[in-house]
């Protein structure tokens, strides 16, 4: 890391895997622990007995290098020889549990089941896993997506994975939301006075993002905190690079451009990172008193994420300014 460096710590808020391309991008700085990413608990839900948490895995094993990059979610290396038997004998199989992926639901769900709390079984696992970064959830108290659509809210996971993200959303509700406690590394780390940069990763801002936010007293931390708040733009060109963003945004009403992104964070940010193909908003972007920064933002290979994360830093450096 150059001199400008401050030597503080970085948060960045992830959601799947656009979260968790940039984590990816961001430890290959050698941060080793000054990173703290903090994964959106709302797509959690129990299956088959089983406790799963998709945000958390994506990016334990994307940090890990285990994740499989086609997919975009769980294990590269996979087999289904558990799904196979799940669904000779009448169980429930949309939702696919490679026979590696498996281990680590049963044994996070053991740990919980003991009493240990999601952070605790987290850090052990990630440690297990050789993740210099630290990695924590959101909150370690139960959070729950409910998406709203025309004919009635849907379990997240249902709306995305059995329903495949057809159904027209009309709103989002984060069951537990209320009671739930920020987790308290994040909120300690919020508070250092040598913070150096919160980063919004590109993740969804509906159901990976707005979660994190809507915990009791985020957006005062975040806005007390003594670090620039840098989102980068989920959409290129008008697109999502993966999953619904851009579908949920038309439905909602909003174009699908990485302005409106910009906008729907609004007073959050300081500065907004948008792809060369959207270079033609960063004055609009800047008219909403935020600051642009245009750069190449689609990750396809571990160069880009690094490079993306070194901007990112950089560009934090000059809106601390
Ligand atoms: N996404 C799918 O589209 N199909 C699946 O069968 C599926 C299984 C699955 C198992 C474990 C896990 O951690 C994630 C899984 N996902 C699957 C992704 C999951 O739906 C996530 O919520 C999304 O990645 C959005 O964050």
């Amino acid at each position: 890391m150059g001199s400008r460096e401050n030597g503080g710590p970085i948060i960045a808020l992830s959601g799947g895997v656009g979260g968790a391309k940039l984590a990816v991008g961001l430890s290959r700085l050698d941060l080793g622990e000054r990173l703290l990413v903090v994964a959106n608990v709302g797509d959690d839900f129990e299956h088959l007995g089983l406790t799963i948490c998709p945000d958390l895995d994506s990016n334990t094993y994307a940090l890990a290098g285990l994740n499989d990059e086609e997919k975009g979610w769980g294990r590269a290396d996979e087999g289904w020889r558990f799904m196979d038997a799940v669904g000779e004998m009448g169980g429930e199989n949309w939702f696919n549990l490679g026979d590696r992926d498996l281990a680590l639901h049963v044994l996070r769900t053991q740990a919980l089941a003991a009493g240990g709390s999601l952070s605790n079984v987290t850090a052990t696992i990630t440690k297990q896993l050789g993740i210099k970064a630290k990695l924590v959830p959101m909150t370690d108290d139960p959070v729950r997506t409910m998406v709203q659509t025309a004919d009635g809210a849907l379990a997240f996971q249902h709306y995305f994975v059995r329903d495949r993200c057809e159904p027209v959303v009309t709103g989002f509700e984060f069951k537990g939301i209320a009671t739930a406690m920020p987790q308290a590394d994040f909120m300690a780390t919020l508070a250092d006075p040598h913070l150096q940069a919160i980063i919004v990763t590109p993740s969804n801002p509906f159901v990976s993002i707005d979660p994190i936010l809507s915990l009791t007293g985020m957006r005062e931390a975040i806005a007390a905190a003594k670090a620039p708040v840098i989102a980068v733009s989920p959409i290129v060109a008008g697109l999502a690079i993966k999953g619904p963003a851009a579908k949920m945004m038309a439905e909602l009403g909003m174009p699908s451009t990485a302005l409106a992104v910009a906008e729907y964070y609004g007073g959050l940010l300081d500065g907004f990172v948008l792809d060369h193909g959207d270079q033609d908003q960063a004055d609009a972007v800047a008219s909403l008193g935020i600051e642009p920064l245009v750069t190449k933002t689609v990750m396809q290979s571990l160069d880009d994420r690094a490079n993306l994360a070194r901007d990112i830093l950089a560009f934090a450096e000059s809106c601390r300014g």
